[in-house]
């Protein structure tokens, strides 16, 4: 079939495919620069375990050791994916001179502007994340710790983000989404719940005081249920970021991540329920298997409802800032930085050309409406995704995969 053919039979639908294939065309999805090298960064000792209550399994070889390493690698990935990306840093990822090092609570914009000229080059936003783990000042709380001296570290490096955001606002012209996560937690019974939820609260006010443009820098908070590690107790739960994002509405928005729920909740379902009250939200989207595992994003169920929820609630509008969160180290990196960008592509070009079927449900047709959903199932996609991978000069399925194991041979091989 060709895509003239599926069109039409789009058409019959009252679907316009060519209209779909524009709109997502400019639609940024945040891309994670942590997939390139297991989440280590450069600013520490990169024989250091990962902590903060996450993990990266796997020793596939060809990690990226260096920022320009990491660079080249984000290239190829850029390459292979249709669509408009935007570059999502984590402060860990700080460019230093030769000889020069600052620690997190003293860094400054001029560390990342080689990642500024890189954006810059290839005409990418850039969202910014401050980095609360894998390091000697976690003790290992950072924000909630009841020793004021790590606690004004950490304040300090939150600090030290806004000013960074604001500078990657300022000179890509788009805004920052500055997302705020800490792994604070314990592993067993807490004796005191709440102290550290209130120390948490002062500090992420005493980092908002920092000055910023909210329409320029976007701080989230981000909620999560449980880490590896400290399963008993996150003092950034759900109810504790939800709420403080709700009293707080003019200064930072809620950050959902498909992976900090308990197992039977749903994200998408989460989408409208917050878009009712909040101009804007942010998603981390990603795929757990059985806890926060951080899998390759599939073009699964629920990627598809997330993505249908985004573009039926008005997000595609702005409204919902979409970043991807995975790192699996056991599989070539590349492959899975692509495969998870471009399973996000076609999940949001899926629910553009999914007819609106409220009509059916104010009519209580509720037989119509299953039987429609399950029909549009067989429906050619197939054609408007590769004729949308053409629109935008991405390699199609079945093309894309070769390029990767050339750079594997070539590059990644020879990685020590
Ligand atoms: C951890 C959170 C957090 C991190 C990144 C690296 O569970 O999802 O967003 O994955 O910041
Ligand atoms: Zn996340």
């Amino acid at each position: 079939m060709s895509y003239q053919e599926a069109k039409a039979k789009y058409a019959l639908l009252g679907v316009d495919t060519d209209a779909a294939i524009a709109r997502l065309k400019s639609v940024p999805v945040s891309l994670h620069c942590w997939q390139g090298d297991d989440v280590r960064g450069f600013d520490t000792d990169p024989s250091k375990p990962l902590t903060g209550g996450i993990q990266t399994t796997g020793n596939y070889p060809g990690r990226a050791r260096t920022p320009e390493e990491l660079m080249a690698d984000l290239d190829l990935v850029l390459k292979l994916c249709p669509g408009t990306a935007k570059m999502n840093l984590h402060a860990s990822y700080a460019i230093f001179e030769e000889g020069e090092w600052a620690d997190r609570d003293k860094l400054e914009p001029k560390h990342f502007k080689k990642w500024v000229d890189f954006c810059k080059e290839r005409g990418l936003g850039c969202d910014f994340n401050p980095t609360f783990f894998s390091h000697p000042m976690c003790d290992p709380l950072t924000l909630s710790s009841p020793d004021e001296a790590t606690r004004r570290f950490w304040i300090d490096h939150g600090k030290a983000c806004i000013r960074i955001s604001n500078y990657l606002a300022k000179e890509l012209g788009q805004p920052c989404i500055m997302n705020i996560w800490t792994g604070d937690g314990f592993k067993d019974i807490p004796a005191d719940r709440m102290g550290p939820r209130i120390r948490y609260k002062e500090s992420i006010d005493a980092i908002l005081s920092e000055p910023y443009d909210f329409s320029k820098v976007k701080p989230c908070v981000e909620s999560k249920v449980f880490g590896i590690g400290v399963e008993a107790y996150t003092v950034g739960s759900a109810e504790f970021s939800l709420n403080y994002a709700a009293m707080n509405m003019d200064k930072c928005i809620p950050l959902m991540d498909n992976g900090h729920y308990h197992p039977t909740e749903v994200v998408s379902d989460k989408i409208p329920a917050l878009l009712t009250f909040f101009p804007e939200i942010a998603l981390h989207i990603t795929r757990p298997i059985r806890w926060d595992s951080d899998h390759v994003v599939l073009l699964d169920d629920e990627t598809r409802e997330i993505c249908k929820e985004i573009v039926r609630c008005g997000g595609l509008e702005g409204r919902v800032k979409i970043a991807l969160d995975y790192f699996d180290a056991s599989i070539n990196r590349i492959a899975a930085w692509a495969l998870g960008f471009r399973n996000v592509q076609k999940a949001l070009l899926m629910a553009l050309i999914t007819p609106d079927m409220t009509d059916l449900q104010d009519a209580q047709n509720w037989t119509e409406l299953l039987v429609r959903q399950e029909e549009l199932k067989t429906m050619p996609f197939g054609e408007v995704w590769a004729e949308y991978c053409r629109i935008c000069g991405a390699p199609a399925d079945g093309e894309w995969f070769a390029v990767v194991k050339e750079y594997e041979k070539n590059v990644l091989s020879r990685r020590g």
